[in-house]
């Protein structure tokens, strides 16, 4: 790959770990390309990926030096470096981790994967799996619900990172069949994070 090109995106639309790079890369104005892959026919991922992908997933996206790179959080944290939506103190910082890992184990595996099952998966689980993973979709939302309830924000009182790698598959959890009512302080966050200009929803 010459310097010259563009940043390159592996990418699918309906993903929301897709949506928050493409989130990151809007807002900072960065121009890419994008490599569209299929969420369902997964059957030529190693043909694309090896080499840019050891989980040959999407997100991934191979950098204008020709260096890739993987993981939807690690990709929003090296873009967003030295830029307003990453803190520059080490205890902030932090806290910004402590809610892209509470995302990624928490969060995105119970209210992701039941979207994925119920909206675009060919063979879905057991209902009782479907509902043992909205019981963890759940209690992720309490947790947010909490934080939220005394902070407009997940860190330093202002939109970072950690906003955008939860909003992803937030704003769309009603898809999996999460209803938001008993959450009214995500509720006003969304509309938050939705009134950020850059920021739009993942059907936009
Ligand atoms: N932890 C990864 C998860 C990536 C992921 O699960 N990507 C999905 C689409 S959202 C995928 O490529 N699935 C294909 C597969 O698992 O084979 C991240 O945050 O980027």
């Amino acid at each position: 790959m010459s310097p010259d090109m563009a940043v390159l995106l592996y990418d699918n639309p309906v993903s929301g770990n897709c949506h928050k790079v493409r989130l990151i890369l809007g807002l900072l104005g960065i121009e890419y390309e994008r490599h569209e892959l299929s969420v369902v026919d997964r059957s030529d991922r190693a043909e694309v990926l090896t080499g840019l992908s050891a989980s040959l997933n999407v997100p991934t996206v191979v950098l204008d030096d020709g260096r890739p790179l993987a993981e939807s959080n690690a990709i929003l944290w090296y873009f967003a470096d030295g830029s307003r939506y990453l803190p520059d103190d080490p205890y902030e910082r932090a806290q910004v981790l402590q809610w892209l890992f509470f995302e990624q184990y928490k969060h995105e595996p119970a209210i992701a994967v039941v979207r994925f099952w119920v909206g675009y998966a060919e063979t879905p689980p057991p209902a009782a799996e479907i509902e043992a993973r909205r019981t963890a979709g759940r209690a992720a939302l309490e947790v947010m619900e909490r934080h939220l309830s005394e902070h407009d924000y997940f860190v330093a009182a202002r939109f970072t990172i950690a906003d955008i790698a939860l909003y992803a598959y937030t704003h769309v959890a009603p898809e999996g069949g999460f209803d938001l009512a008993p959450y009214p302080a995500v509720r006003a966050w969304l509309d938050r994070i939705e009134a950020e200009p850059g920021i739009v929803p993942i059907s936009a």
